[in-house]
């Protein structure tokens, strides 16, 4: 084996790393993950971390699952890959296609697979317009989506994402995509209750169908809750206003359920819980609880039956479409998932007990907002409580944070100064108890760090 210096030496020479500062990177030294149990994760130096957010939001079950392993071993001597191009299929990838539209709501029943939530957004993109044109109305391409909203890192992906700092790099959004703005009441709230303020940025979609003209619309995706822009749980208002508009103009509605999906919010997907009725569904991470990269779209029967009846070939599709040790280990997953009650568990266990102690870090004097859903957690920093006015140099309390929290042992992530949490599926309420207190920890020494360092209000 070698030392974490060497690891460290070879992957500044080498490794180019997603969203990441690589010559800061370089000079700090790359943390070397080398194996995880559970809701731990351990690396080469011998640390151990409680892993606040499932690895990228998508180990539901944890880590050491023999059964997922084994899944994928039998499967890789079985068939570990064939194509979904030439009128074939595989075995795993035909049960999960009949098995995801058992698990869903009624109106789906056909499935796209593809690699990863970001080839899942793509695929939408696509069907959305081919269904339009499918339709007669080819001049239907807009697709209208949300700033700070996050759905991948592919041309499509990026550019339905509202994430400005990603679209200034290569030229994006790509054309007739565009944003509205997002039910994050804590920073765009103003002086208005939350659920008016639900009900005016819900309306700005229609203000937006309306600027461009409802003919030249598609559809329109959201996350049921923003993940990666700061775990934003909207106002109770906000979805069915939303809902009520792509119904009033007739436009296909996608939920992107990659961080929601498979019982982050307490329900098998994030659209079950806020009640909404969408067209497609995008999934990924938790369909496997990462074991294997697989992705799939959801296409609701208003959609496949246009498809399916208007015949002729979409050009479209992935090498690993289909693939069967990802089916395999997905179909184990879900079955699992099943088999210990996991999710029911998370509803009616977890999250009351999960969203009433994370409430409690609201106390602390750096807290002005603590939000909890399902698993979700978050809290937003602020130098002076209750105004909701964030640190002037924005972002660098968080990280300082978050670096304060994996020194404590756990891995929380800093969106801006908004520090969040989506632990393991299963974690048990001993382990919350842990990740709570080394939060808290975390809290007292930046809190007491930030003081020193003149950051807050005398
Ligand atoms: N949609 C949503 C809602 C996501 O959260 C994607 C699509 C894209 O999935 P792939 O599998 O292509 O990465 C995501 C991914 C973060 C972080 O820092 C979140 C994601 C990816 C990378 C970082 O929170 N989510």
């Amino acid at each position: 084996m070698r030392t974490t210096r060497e690891w460290q030496a070879l992957d500044a020479a080498h490794y180019l790393h997603p969203f990441t500062d690589t010559s800061a990177l370089a000079a700090r030294g790359t943390r070397v993950i080398t194996r995880a149990e559970g809701i731990y994760l351990y690396d080469s130096e011998g640390n151990r971390i409680l892993d606040g957010m499932s690895g990228l939001w998508c180990v539901a079950l944890g880590y050491g699952r023999r059964e997922l392993a084994e899944v994928a071993y039998r499967q890789m001597q079985e068939l570990p890959y064939y194509n979904s191009f030439f009128q074939c299929a595989n075995p795993p990838a035909i049960e999960l296609a009949a098995r995801l539209a058992e698990l869903s709501p009624p109106h789906f029943k056909h499935v796209f697979f593809t690699g990863s939530g970001s080839e899942s957004n793509d695929t939408f993109v696509r069907l959305a317009r081919r269904y339009w044109a499918l339709r007669g109305e080819s001049e239907r391409t807009v697709i209208i989506s949300r700033w700070n909203g996050y759905h991948g890192s592919t041309m499509a992906g990026a550019s339905l994402g509202g994430m400005k700092a990603m679209h200034a790099q290569g030229g994006l959004p790509i054309p007739d995509i565009v944003h509205i703005g997002q039910p994050y009441w804590f920073e765009c709230g103003g002086d208005l209750d939350p659920s008016e303020f639900g009900l005016r940025v819900a309306r700005e979609l229609e203000a937006k169908i309306l600027e461009i003209g409802p003919q030249r619309v598609a559809a329109f995706i959201g996350e049921p809750v923003q993940g990666a822009g700061g775990v934003i749980i909207p106002p109770k208002t906000y979805w069915p206003e939303v809902q009520r508009i792509v119904d009033k103009y007739g436009i296909l509605f996608a939920s992107d359920e990659v961080i929601c999906g498979f019982g982050r919010t307490g329900r098998w997907f994030g659209c079950e819980h806020f009640g909404t009725r969408p067209d497609f569904m995008t999934l990924a991470k938790a369909i496997t609880s990462g074991y294997q990269p697989l992705g799939a779209l959801m296409v609701s029967d208003r959609v496949a039956e246009v498809f399916i009846e208007t015949g002729g070939e979409f050009a479209h599709g992935y090498t690993y479409s289909g693939h069967p040790v990802a089916a395999a280990v997905a179909l184990a997953n879900l079955d699992i998932l099943h088999r210990e009650r996991v999710i029911e568990r998370v509803r009616e266990d977890l999250a009351p007990y999960w969203a009433a102690r994370w409430r409690e870090l609201a106390a602390h004097p750096l807290v002005g907002e603590a939000r909890a859903l399902g698993l979700f957690g978050a809290l937003e920093l602020v130098p002076a409580k209750p105004s909701r006015q964030f640190f002037k140099e924005r972002g660098t309390v968080g990280s300082r944070g978050r670096d304060l929290a994996i020194r404590n042992g756990l891995v929380m992530r800093a969106v801006w100064d908004t520090l969040i949490v989506a632990p393991p599926l299963v974690i048990t309420r001993t382990e919350i108890e842990e990740l709570i207190s080394k939060a808290a920890l975390t809290l007292d020494q930046l809190y007491a760090g930030l003081a020193q360092d003149g950051w807050l209000p005398r």
